[in-house]
């Protein structure tokens, strides 16, 4: 009900501020929480730039008829207060018709909930904590695969090829994705059979893994896994390789980043990690993806490629919904989106709005993330 009154309330609104034409297009505001400052602003420089390419598509490629996207770009600043303050705006004074974001499950866990309260609907592009996400509400979607589907099979295919017996654990234990992945490849090393011989945390603030790192070493595991941020990951990668420890590292999605790549430098190489972006997909919609950001001078990440795709997908809704553009049609329409093509490959919802695409592993070589075949 409230979103019916508020939609109707904001078309009225934009007819009104549109130009006397007639025929003037509506404006359908989306707010886009990212974070560009902060431990996160890795990934939320991309999700910008990104959103900002894929509504500019849209909206040139016509297939809204009648209707113009407009989105708001916030900064939550990689913190729960910002990112609810962020929400808050959105709602009550921007009116969007709905939020793409935030960046992190753990800025998620406190604004997702106002959202749910004023039926405004969310499309999550990165956020992978398993749970604590979609399970907020019926407004909350996402694209983004979760850390279990996608560190599960990328630890399977890992174990096929390396056979390892023995695994290191080193996670942050300040943040609601770093945990969520750290849950995840506890149970995948399980499922392996691979024995977990020690494990140890940190903080985002830290930047010296050493004792971390000195410690599980002498457990001499064949395998070091690492829940971290971008941040956080490329300093433990360098200093683990500082200390002359060779072991394989495998990073959960906060490895994702070019920016993880960049600041480890040569010590990155051979890191593996599961992606939800196949960057050599074949697929059209991922090649005119890829053409899209090249044209705008950026080599996009799997970052880039959800947030391209959480346009779409809200665009897709749009559609579904017969060009109504309320919070509670945009939500509706959601639930339609059916095999769309997207640069992550044809998406579709799971009964639990989470995402639904194939994932992917790649490797660090030659300073950049490779596909393993
Ligand atoms: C989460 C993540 C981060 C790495 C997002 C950028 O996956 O917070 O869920």
């Amino acid at each position: 009900m409230t979103c019916t009154i508020r939609s109707s309330l904001f078309v009225a609104a934009a007819l009104v501020a549109a130009a006397p034409s007639a025929r003037a297009a509506q404006t359908v505001k989306i707010g886009a929480s990212f974070s560009m400052t902060g431990p996160a602003a890795a990934y939320g420089a991309s999700q910008k730039a990104c959103v900002q390419a894929a509504v500019e598509e849209v909206n040139k490629g016509g297939a809204l008829t009648g209707i113009t996207l407009q989105a708001i770009i916030e900064d939550d600043a990689s913190t729960k207060e910002q990112g609810i303050a962020v929400f808050q705006r959105f709602i009550n004074k921007d009116k969007v018709s709905a939020i793409i974001g935030p960046t992190l499950s753990n800025t998620a866990t406190a604004a997702d909930p106002l959202a749910q309260a004023a039926k405004v609907p969310v499309v999550a592009i990165s956020n992978t904590a398993t749970k604590g996400i979609t399970d907020i509400g019926d407004c909350i979607w996402r694209v983004s695969l979760t850390e279990l589907h996608v560190i599960t099979p990328a630890l399977k295919r890992i174990q096929q090829k390396l056979g390892f017996k023995k695994a290191g654990m080193l996670y942050g234990n300040d943040d609601a994705f770093t945990q969520a992945g750290y849950n995840v490849m506890k149970a995948a090393l399980e499922a392996q059979g691979i024995a977990i011989v020690g494990t140890q945390t940190f903080a985002k603030p830290d930047r010296d893994y050493n004792a971390q790192l000195t410690a599980l070493r002498a457990l001499a595991p064949d395998v070091l896994m690492v829940s971290a941020l971008a941040e956080n990951a490329a300093g433990i990668v360098a200093q683990a390789r500082q200390l002359g420890w060779n072991v394989t590292i495998m990073g959960g999605n906060g490895f994702n980043s070019p920016a993880f790549v960049k600041n480890a430098g040569p010590a990155a190489e051979g890191v593996y990690v599961g992606t939800a972006w196949n960057k050599v997909s074949a697929d059209s919609a991922n090649q005119r993806f890829i053409e899209v950001m090249k044209g705008r001078g950026m080599d996009p990440d799997q970052f880039c490629a959800q947030a391209y795709t959480g346009v779409l997908v809200v665009a897709e809704a749009i559609k579904n919904a017969g060009m109504k553009a309320g919070r509670e049609e945009i939500k509706a329409g959601f639930a339609k989106v059916k095999d769309l093509p997207t640069p992550l490959g044809k998406f579709s919802f799971l009964e639990s709005r989470d995402g639904s695409h194939a994932p992917a592993l790649q490797v660090v070589k030659d300073g950049k993330f490779q596909i393993v075949q």
